[in-house]
């Protein structure tokens, strides 16, 4: 009987520092994430919000998280507790526990208070839907389309006749003169998903369908995102950058945004090579003859710290590398390889870099 009992105990000791170390590895993991990431790199987290609907969504994941986390905790302990108190001892083998059946006052408390639980956690997600979803907007608010491709992002300011690409310029908001930028959501090709934790929840884009959403950014920075709906091949790729910039540096670059083209004409043989292959069918310069849209608008390219929605940064090396392969960076993007000659490349390459 002894020895009955020591085996048995030792399966209940081996279980326990089994989940005590499966647990440590658990709190290392989530250690590792929040660990003071690289400045130039920060991981985006909802734990914080640096705008208005990612507060309110902060505010309210803590009041979930603390309800939820009550609820394992008095689960946790009667189940403990239950589990020590009343496990199997020598004795009662060949007793049957108490048998209890149809008790009102238990069956109305497991029913009553989960509902009331579910009620207060819809209220509280109500409010903050309807705070986020009907905020006016006011009239200094600044108005971007978003359009989602497969895979990338295409920005389009039609107040001040902007457009660019995958990475989305804003005025910071503080709350004496608060200028939000409200974004309208459409997609050229299928389902996309617009996510910058740090400054609001997600919203998809949808083909045929607008939708919308607002950033109220409390704090300068870059702040990055993510296509958060599986669009393709490169959906993990299709990255956002959103950089939010004071009110003059804002209208800097609004201003340099607004002009046309590199009008020094020096390096004619590149805009030629530009010219005369496919780049036009896909591409926009304003002021030149490529109009396309189906690929990112070119006409500032050279203001843009990445390539291809973050795939990489825009280096001298990685925009040839794109040019000549672009599987090479982003396997599956949507741009073919233009295998073009080494001295139309290199004239082409020269002409890029004056886009800026
Ligand atoms: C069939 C259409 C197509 C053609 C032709 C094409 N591109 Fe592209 N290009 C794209 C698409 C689509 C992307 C976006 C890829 C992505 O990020 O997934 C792209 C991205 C780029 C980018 C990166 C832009 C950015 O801001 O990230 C550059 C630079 C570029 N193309 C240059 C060229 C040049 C130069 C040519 C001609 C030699 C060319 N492309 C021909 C479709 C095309
Ligand atoms: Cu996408």
């Amino acid at each position: 009987m002894a020895e009955k009992h020591k085996a048995e105990w030792r399966v209940v000791v081996g279980r326990a520092t089994g989940i005590l170390v499966l647990l440590t590895g658990i709190l290392l993991a989530a250690g590792l994430c929040t660990a003071t990431p690289q400045p130039d790199n920060p991981i985006p987290s909802i734990f914080q919000p640096h705008s208005t609907p990612a507060d309110s969504i902060f505010h309210l994941s803590l009041f979930v998280l603390g309800i939820t986390a009550l609820i394992f905790l008095v689960v946790a302990v009667l189940l403990t507790y239950a589990v020590v108190k009343f496990r199997n001892t020598a004795g009662d083998a060949q007793r049957e526990p108490a048998q209890v059946y149809g008790s009102t006052q238990i069956e109305l408390a497991w029913t009553v208070i989960p509902i009331l639980i579910v009620v207060v956690l819809f209220l509280a997600t109500a409010r903050v839907i309807h705070a986020i979803q009907d905020a006016p907007k006011p009239a200094a608010a600044l108005e971007v389309t978003v359009i989602g491709h497969q895979f990338w992002w295409e920005f389009r300011y039609p107040a001040l006749g902007i457009v660019t690409a995958n990475e989305l310029h804003i005025p910071v908001s503080d709350s004496a003169h608060p200028t939000p930028t409200f974004l309208k959501l459409l997609s050229a090709d299928t389902d996309h998903s617009f996510w910058v934790p740090q400054l609001a929840g997600k919203t998809d884009l949808i083909p045929n369908r607008v939708n919308e959403m607002w950033l109220d950014p409390h704090q300068t920075g870059i702040f990055l995102g993510q296509c958060a709906q599986y669009c393709g091949t490169q959906h993990a790729k299709m990255l956002l950058r959103v950089s939010v910039e004071s009110p003059e540096a804002f209208e800097a670059w609004v201003s340099t945004q607004k002009q046309p083209a590199n009008p020094d004409e020096k390096e004619i043989a590149g805009k030629r090579v530009f010219e005369t292959t496919a780049c036009v069918n896909c591409h926009t310069v304003a002021g030149t003859n490529a109009t396309g849209r189906f690929g990112p608008d070119l006409t500032h390219l050279m203001s843009r710290h990445t390539l291809a929605s973050g795939a990489c940064e825009n280096t001298k090396e990685n925009l040839h590398l794109w040019i000549q392969n672009p599987d090479a960076i982003k396997p599956g993007a949507l741009m073919p390889a233009m295998k073009l000659s080494d001295s139309d490349l290199d004239a082409l390459m020269r002409y890029l870099e004056t886009l800026q």
